[in-house]
């Protein structure tokens, strides 16, 4: 389990205070599938998402882009259970979303990067660090579940 240091843990939150869930989870969830079209495949139910302006242009990457970003608001208020709180959710993207594990790491980078375009310079590299150590901590909960 991941050890937080007070600083940390003022840290991801005032992050996370200066994040808009509307617009960093769509923003997040399209680099995914611009950056890498092989994500496609998971949302063959959300219609057109086959160049980058359809993806952009979709309301329900959009909408999926908050779910996400909101889950992540569960780990923010409870930084030393993340293993728990993503349990159920990471069995559920082994068993029935088939979602390959490796995903959830290129998801972190494009929220790290979404959220670099929005903050600047108030993510400078400490700053960043420790938001991306925050991050890795959630992509191994949510790998905890596949066996
Ligand atoms: Ni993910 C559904 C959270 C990464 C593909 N995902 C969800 C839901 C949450 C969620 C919450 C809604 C569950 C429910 O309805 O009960 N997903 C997260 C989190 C991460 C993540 C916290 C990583 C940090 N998901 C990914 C990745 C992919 C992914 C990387 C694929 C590339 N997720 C899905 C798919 C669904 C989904 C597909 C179902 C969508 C739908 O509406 O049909």
């Amino acid at each position: 389990m991941a050890e937080w240091t007070e600083k940390e843990r003022s840290t991801i939150s005032a992050v996370w205070k200066e994040i808009d869930i509307d617009e960093i989870g769509p923003e997040a969830l399209a680099r995914v599938l611009i950056v890498y079209p092989w994500t496609e495949r998971y949302f063959g139910s959300f219609g057109d998402i086959f160049t980058a302006t359809a993806v952009l242009n979709n309301a329900k990457v959009a909408a999926h882009g908050r779910v996400v970003l909101k889950a992540l608001d569960k780990a923010v208020k409870d930084m030393d259970n993340i293993k728990g709180t993503y349990a159920d959710l990471s069995r559920l993207h082994c068993e029935k979303l088939n979602v390959d594990p490796d995903n959830f790491r290129l998801l972190a980078d494009c929220i790290t990067i979404a959220v670099a375009c929005k903050l600047r310079s108030t993510l400078d590299p400490q700053v960043q660090a420790t938001w991306q150590k925050f991050l890795s901590v959630v992509v191994d909960a949510m790998g905890s579940q596949y066996t």
